[in-house]
């Protein structure tokens, strides 16, 4: 396994990190009970979207716990959040397309193209995220920014369609669950870039693991309450 030595010289910095994969691994685990016992409080056709997004965050909570684990002895293995994503990043993308009221035939057409994207993507990005090079950074970014670009574009585009065909409380939920799927995985490719654009120190590799795991709590778990919010509205019962 590769393990990559990239602990900070600077103690205070060292501990923010301890101290965010910490709360990381809370928040994801806090997360999964909470979604777990949620399922049964909304309609059958969408107890599986809730049940996916338990699933995402147990996930989350076992590697934000190895991740930080390493982090306490000395050591960062970036595999961890990559095989993290790799797993739940498609996961994400199936839970909004069982809440979002596609037919069935639509829906399947989407996950047949937008998860192969969100493989894609990851895949594409962890070569650059491990390297040292500037122009192996860019390289990879660009080509992770296509299948990206794809699946915003038209995850987006659904979205928009989903909100002005429903109306009240579902409405507005979906409005809410694009602005936390928007805004969040935009934060990825800019804190991707930290490295680059900045001189690599302790101060820019502590951006970097707090920047990925505030982004990663709220696109998982802050996420998972906007999916649960859409399937309780549709269930009829918004609160
Ligand atoms: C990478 C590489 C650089 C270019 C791009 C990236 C996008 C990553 C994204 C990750 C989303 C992760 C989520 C995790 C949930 O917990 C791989 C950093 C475009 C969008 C939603």
């Amino acid at each position: 396994m590769e393990e990559m030595a990239m602990v900070l010289k600077d103690q205070d910095l060292n501990q923010l990190v301890y101290n965010a994969l910490s709360f990381g691994t809370a928040v994801m685990l806090g997360a999964f009970v909470y979604f777990l016992t949620q399922i049964k409080s909304v309609a059958k056709q969408y107890q599986s979207g809730v049940a996916v997004s338990a699933v995402v965050v147990g996930i989350a909570g076992y590697h934000y716990y190895r991740i930080w684990s390493g982090w306490a002895e000395g050591s960062v293995n970036e595999g961890y959040r990559y095989a993290d994503w790799l797993i739940t990043v498609p996961l994400l993308v199936i839970e909004l397309l069982i809440v979002l009221g596609v037919t069935a035939d639509k829906r399947k057409k989407l996950m047949t193209t937008l998860v192969p994207a969100t493989v894609l993507m990851i895949g594409l990005g962890y070569p650059g995220e491990t390297s040292t090079s500037d122009s192996t950074k860019w390289t990879f970014w660009i080509l992770s920014m296509i299948p990206f670009l794809y699946i915003l574009w038209t995850l987006n585009g659904e979205l928009k369609a989903a909100g002005s065909r429903e109306t009240g409380a579902v409405a507005s939920s979906i409005k809410n669950a694009t602005s936390v799927l928007l805004v969040t995985w935009l934060f990825y490719p800019i804190v991707y870039l930290f490295p680059v654009i900045f001189d690599p120190t302790d101060g820019i590799e502590a951006t970097r693991q707090v920047g990925y795991t505030i982004a990663d709590v709220t696109a998982k778990a802050l996420y998972g309450v906007m999916i649960l919010n859409i399937a309780k509205a549709r269930s009829g019962d918004s609160h």
